[in-house]
């Protein structure tokens, strides 16, 4: 495919950053410029736009001052602050003869990239007849056994119950604290598909399967072309005890009491995670790796305390048994006493996690839920220790938002580096949750902005959004039938420069330069559902 055509939009690109889908109305509001571009101007002015170009108007004018120098953007940035426009309409930022993409203040701008990101899982259902409807193999035991459904993982056609999982706690979540957001998308039957999936990867001892795919990945070709052997990957303790954690969560909203009634359903749901529970109990952890044969992603977690943290709180809020509780702080308090690891911070002692690997937010947030429904569920010490524990988390990334130059939230800028921050973003939400501070709710908001425009490269990272998306997506889909598909999150920069092509390409880049918008560059621009749906919680969260 070629390169980004800025002829389209008769213009040269301008090093002025900003959030290119826009703002609502009385969002905090920054355009950022590389010191280059800025030169000798000191101001920058906010310019409405009309019919006619030579009628568009001057309606704000302010001070360009230093923005901070970090390591991830590399320095040499000027801010500056338009929050008291709350005026809606159509603008673009000068600064001296130079000009910002088009922007929108408005209060319902982000309706439609939230439908798009959403709309995204239903665009990568399995299944329904057309794709990967043959009989999957069970690894290393002759047998077979159909397994239909699910969302394809990512670039790739495969399917992964940690991945899963991840996945369909954020939309719960997103979909417990904004239910109003979600009424132009069937938000529950979207997981249900999903969920449907995972209760049939479930072995008949309650473990669950960690994975199934094809044995390797196929070239770039439509997923009803990849037509190889589908292969069950071993069980592993991170499948079952996501497994067990998500499906008793899930079982509450088809309760008769929640939102998609279907008894019969929510109990096959809360079984099945009971199950799965009880062959946690009865086992030692069994860590994944792939077998020899299989080469799709691996998804091996070395440590998986905070899995089954998460499982058992979630059992406990389900069925009110204490012991799952007692269980659960058990793993909470072995982690807290690791020896720090200056080599891996974001997993020393106790810390809310809401990565694929990381998941004892997830328990937390379920914790946190029993403790505002009944006071009395929760001894007062242990609300404390969660509650300071939050907020002393969130604190220090809000010190890293302050010192960074887009007001990123993080010093690791790693694979999948846009979906993490929105899990870090989800963190500064739960601490926002407890104490009402604003700056943890703006801290949060400047993911978003990052990620929708406001970041070095000008890149708005979810296809078909903004004015410069990613149209190489190293997705198969996409690569096969040559459309970009729209609404989904690339992945982001990664300073390691896994791939070949960015390593060839990045060297020497800035971290949160080391991005190409480039088909192989599958550690930059892969897409993800787990991505996906990071930015789905906070985008809901900010609306
Ligand atoms: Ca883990
Ligand atoms: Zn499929």
């Amino acid at each position: 495919m070629p390169d980004f055509d800025y002829k389209r939009y008769r213009m040269k690109e301008s090093e002025i950053f900003i959030n290119q889908i826009g703002y609502q109305l009385h969002d905090s509001k920054t355009v950022f410029i590389s010191a280059a571009e800025k030169g000798e101007i000191k101001e920058f002015s906010v310019c409405k736009k009309s019919d006619k170009a030579a009628t568009d108007e001057t309606i704000f004018t302010g001070e360009l001052l230093a923005a901070p120098y970090d390591e991830e953007s590399g320095g040499g940035y000027f801010t500056g602050d338009f929050s008291s426009l709350q005026t809606a309409g159509d603008y673009y930022i000068t600064v001296g003869s130079k000009r910002s993409f088009d922007f929108k203040i408005s209060d319902d701008v982000y309706d439609g990239v939230a439908l798009s990101t959403l709309k995204y899982f239903t665009d990568s259902r399995c299944g329904q007849g057309i794709c990967h409807t043959g009989i999957a193999e069970v690894y290393g035991s002759g047998e077979k056994k159909n397994v239909q459904g699910g969302w394809h993982d990512a670039g790739d056609y495969g399917r992964y119950v940690v991945a899963g999982a991840k996945t369909v706690m954020d939309l719960l979540l997103a979909y417990k604290k904004c239910p109003k957001h979600f009424r132009k998308f069937d938000l529950l039957g979207e997981v249900r598909f999903e969920l449907e999936w995972m209760l049939q990867m479930q072995r008949e001892d309650g473990a669950v399967y960690h994975k199934i795919s094809c044995y390797h990945f196929c070239p770039f070709i439509m997923p009803q072309d990849e037509k190889d052997q589908l292969v069950l990957s071993p069980v592993s303790t991170a499948a079952t005890a996501d497994f067990a954690g998500c499906l008793a969560y899930a079982a509450g909203f088809f309760q008769d009491a929640g939102p998609a009634q279907d008894e019969a359903f929510a109990k096959a749901l809360l079984d099945a995670a009971v199950k799965a529970q009880n062959y946690l109990f009865s086992h030692d952890d069994e860590l994944y790796i792939n077998p020899p044969e299989i080469t799709t992603g691996g998804y091996g977690d070395r440590d998986v305390r905070d899995e089954r943290y998460f499982a058992l709180c979630s059992l406990f809020a389900a069925t009110g048994e204490k012991n799952y509780l007692n269980q659960a702080l058990k793993y909470r308090e072995d982690k807290k006493h690791d020896k720090p690891d200056p080599k891996h911070p974001w997993n020393s002692g106790w810390q809310e996690g809401f990565g694929w690997p990381f998941v004892s937010g997830y328990g937390t947030e379920i914790l946190l839920e029993v403790a505002a429904k009944d006071e009395a569920a929760l001894s007062a010490d242990l609300i404390a220790e969660i509650h300071s524990g939050i907020i002393a988390q969130a604190e220090r990334y809000l010190e890293t938002v302050n010192a960074s130059a887009f007001r990123y939230c993080t010093k690791f800028v790693m694979w999948g580096s846009n979906g993490a921050i929105c899990d870090l973003a989800h963190v500064l939400l739960m601490a926002y949750d407890l104490t009402g501070r604003e700056d943890f709710k703006k801290a949060a908001k400047a993911q978003i902005d990052y990620i929708l425009g406001c970041n070095p490269l000008n890149y708005c990272y979810i296809t078909g959004e903004g004015t410069k998306s990613p149209v190489n997506p190293h997705h198969r889909p996409t690569g096969a039938s040559k459309k970009v598909y729209p609404g989904m999150l690339a992945g982001g920069p990664c300073s390691g420069l896994i791939d070949a092509y960015a390593k060839q390409n990045l060297a020497g880049q800035p971290p949160l330069k080391c991005y190409a918008d480039a088909t192989p560059s599958y550690s930059t621009n892969e897409v993800a559902i787990y991505w996906n749906s990071a930015f789905v919680y906070v985008l809901s969260r900010i609306m």
